[in-house]
């Protein structure tokens, strides 16, 4: 979704592939052609440039436009929470979010590390977010995009965002801006 909102957002045309990766849609050969490592998702450029890690697809698509800096330092900026969410948030909120939402476990069922793993991650963004309209920089950047994806369903991985006020103004700042609805979601159209 992070490439679909920043793709969007540009006006960038695309054509969209649907990959049940439950149905092992990301293990057939024609896949696993386009991404060795069978994830979604991927991005086929033409001319046999095909890019993977959602965080280098949007940084790549959103070259020149507001959402990436091009002041060296506010680019490092928003790389900290790319990077960041890769490894201090995602493998939390969205793994938990999976184990709820594909492998139909109840919040109970989720392991326990992770819980806090994710928790802790919103905790930073709420600090963050206190004091700061948008994570990285001035403007939204994909940092905010990339980081909104998960969180905005992070009550799906059975995460309370009730009681995380600066998180909960920023999804809505992120959503106006990127002109998501409340409850709009992807329907694969
Ligand atoms: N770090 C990667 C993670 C990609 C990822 O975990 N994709 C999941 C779906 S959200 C997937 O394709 N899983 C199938 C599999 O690993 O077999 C990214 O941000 O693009």
């Amino acid at each position: 979704l992070k490439v679909k909102y920043v793709a969007d957002y540009l006006a960038i045309a695309y054509e969209w592939h649907e990959i049940d990766i439950m149905q092992q849609e990301s293990r057939t050969e024609a896949f696993l052609a386009l991404n060795p490592e069978g994830q979604v998702p991927v991005v086929d450029l033409g001319e046999g440039r095909v890019l993977s890690q959602s965080n280098a697809i949007i940084q790549f698509l959103a070259q020149g436009s507001s959402l990436l800096p091009a002041d060296k330092f506010e680019l490092a900026c928003v790389n900290q929470w790319l990077f960041w969410e890769q490894y201090s948030h995602e493998p939390y909120i969205a793994v938990c979010r999976f184990v709820m939402e594909y492998q139909g476990e109840s919040a109970a069922g989720r392991e326990l590390w992770r819980v806090e793993k994710g928790e802790s991650a919103l905790d930073s963004m709420e600090q963050r977010l206190g004091s700061q309209t948008w994570l990285a920089t001035q403007g939204m950047s994909v940092a905010d995009v990339s980081l909104m994806a998960y969180t905005r369903v992070a009550h799906e991985g059975g995460f309370d965002l009730s009681n995380r006020p600066s998180i909960k103004r920023w999804i809505a700042d992120c959503e106006r801006e990127l002109n998501i609805g409340v409850y709009d979601r992807y329907d694969g159209g």
